[in-house]
C-alpha cells in the first residue's frame, strides 16, 4: 500500500473494521500486498556456513548417543538459523550429515520425499536402492528418488558420513508425505552392484527403454572420479566468469534433473579466480569438495575448506574466491523453479 496520509478518525474507523471482519477470518489485502508481491525475492533464510570440523565430533558424539536402528536414520539437520524447528536449510529443501558407524545398518524404508547423498567420509559404505546397492566413494553423488525402497550400510572399519539433501519442506509445503517401512531392514540384492551405471550411465540406455513424463534418473550414483575427470577434461581456456567451470548432472535418459524436484551441480574454480556477482532464485547449498576460498554471500565473507558446507539463499548475491583448485558440489530445487516457470538468475 502506498503512503497516503489519513485522518485520525478515519484511521480508527479502519482498525475497528479490520476488528470486526477478523472474527470471519477476513483480513485487508492492501495492509500485506506489499509484502505478499514483492518487486524481488525476499527469503526469510539466510545465508550460514558450517565447517565440517566443527560438525564431525558433535556428529560422532551421536553415534555413541544412539544407535542407527534406534534413530532409523542418525542424522544431524542443518538448519537455516532463520528457519529454526523447520528442518530446513533453504525453504523448500532439506540437508543433514548422516553418520553410520562400521557394521551397523539404516534399516529400509521408502518415501515420496526425493533424495540425494554425497559421501563426505568413510568409504565403503553403501546406499542400496530398489534392490542394487552403490559402494560410496568420497564425493560420489547417489540418488534415492521418491516411493524407491532405500537402506544403507557401513560395512567397512571407519564411520562413514555423508550430506542428506532432500525435498522434506517441499513435500510439507504441498502436503504429500507417504511413508512405509519395508519387512526387511537390508534389501535383497536383487542386481549386482553397477548395474544401472552400465545400463543407463555409458551413452546408451536399454533398446526399449521409454522414461515416463516425469522420471527420475535411472541411474542411482554418480562417481566422483567422472564427474572429476570431466571437470579437469573441460578446464582449458577462459572459465565462464560467473560460475567457472560448471556442468549439471542429467537423468541420462531425458536430459533433465537427475530428480524432479532436486538439481546438482559440479563446479570447478582454478586457483586465483573470483567469480563475478550472481543470482538465481533456486536457494543453493554448496559442498567443498576440494580446495578452499572465500564465499561472499550478500556482502559477507565465508572462508571455506574441504566439507564445509554453506547455503546461498534465493537472490542472494554469490561471488566466490578460489584460493586454489577448487571443486564445489552443489544442490538446490532448482527444476521446480523451472518447470514452473519462476526461476530467474543475474549476472552483474
Ligand atoms: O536416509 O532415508 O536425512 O529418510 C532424512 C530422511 C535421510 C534417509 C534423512 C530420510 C533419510
Amino acid at each position: 500500500m502506498q503512503a497516503h496520509s489519513i485522518e485520525p478518525a478515519q484511521a480508527q474507523a479502519r482498525r475497528d473494521y479490520y476488528e470486526r471482519i477478523d472474527k470471519q477470518n477476513l483480513t485487508p489485502l492492501w495492509e500485506v500486498l506489499g509484502r505478499l508481491v514483492t518487486s524481488t525475492p525476499t527469503s526469510p533464510a539466510v545465508a550460514a556456513l558450517w565447517r565440517y570440523a566443527e560438525i564431525r565430533e558433535p556428529l560422532l558424539e551421536a553415534g555413541r548417543l544412539i544407535s542407527a536402528a534406534e534413530a532409523e536414520r542418525r542424522v544431524l539437520v542443518l538448519e537455516n538459523p532463520a528457519l529454526r524447528g523447520l528442518s530446513a536449510i533453504t525453504q523448500s529443501v532439506y540437508a543433514g550429515l548422516q553418520l553410520i558407524m562400521p557394521g551397523e545398518v539404516a534399516a529400509a524404508h521408502r518415501h515420496t520425499q526425493s533424495a540425494l547423498r554425497l559421501l563426505l567420509e568413510g568409504d565403503g559404505a553403501y546406499t542400496a536402492v530398489d534392490g542394487e546397492r552403490t559402494t560410496m566413494r568420497r564425493g560420489d553423488f547417489v540418488l534415492t528418488p521418491g516411493w524407491t525402497w532405500h537402506d544403507h550400510g557401513n560395512p567397512g572399519k571407519q564411520p562413514a558420513i555423508w550430506l542428506d539433501g532432500l525435498d522434506i519442506p517441499l513435500v510439507r509445503f504441498f502436503d504429500a508425505s507417504f511413508s512405509e517401512h519395508s519387512s526387511v531392514a537390508t534389501q535383497m540384492q536383487a542386481k549386482p552392484e553397477g548395474d544401472s551405471l552400465k545400463r543407463y550411465g555409458t551413452n546408451m540406455l536399454p533398446v526399449d527403454y521409454q522414461p515416463a513424463r516425469v522420471s527420475p534418473s535411472p541411474v542411482f550414483v554418480y562417481p566422483y572420479e567422472r564427474s572429476r575427470e570431466a571437470l579437469l577434461g573441460i578446464s582449458h581456456g577462459e572459465p565462464d566468469p560467473h560460475l567457472g567451470f560448471k556442468l549439471r548432472y542429467v537423468n541420462p535418459a531425458t536430459g533433465g534433473s537427475p530428480m524432479p524436484t532436486i538439481g546438482a551441480y559440479v563446479q570447478r574454480l582454478p586457483r586465483g579466480f573470483e567469480t563475478r556477482p550472481y543470482r538465481c532464485t533456486d536457494g543453493t547449498v554448496y559442498v567443498c569438495l576440494e580446495g578452499s576460498g572465500y564465499a561472499d554471500i550478500n556482502g559477507t565473507t565465508h572462508s571455506f575448506g574441504p566439507n564445509d558446507i554453506f547455503v546461498v539463499p534465493s537472490w542472494n548475491t554469490l561471488r566466490i574466491h578460489a584460493t586454489a583448485d577448487t571443486h564445489l558440489f552443489s544442490f538446490s530445487d532448482r527444476p521446480v523453479h523451472q518447470a514452473l516457470g519462476l526461476w530467474r538468475e543475474a549476472r552483474e
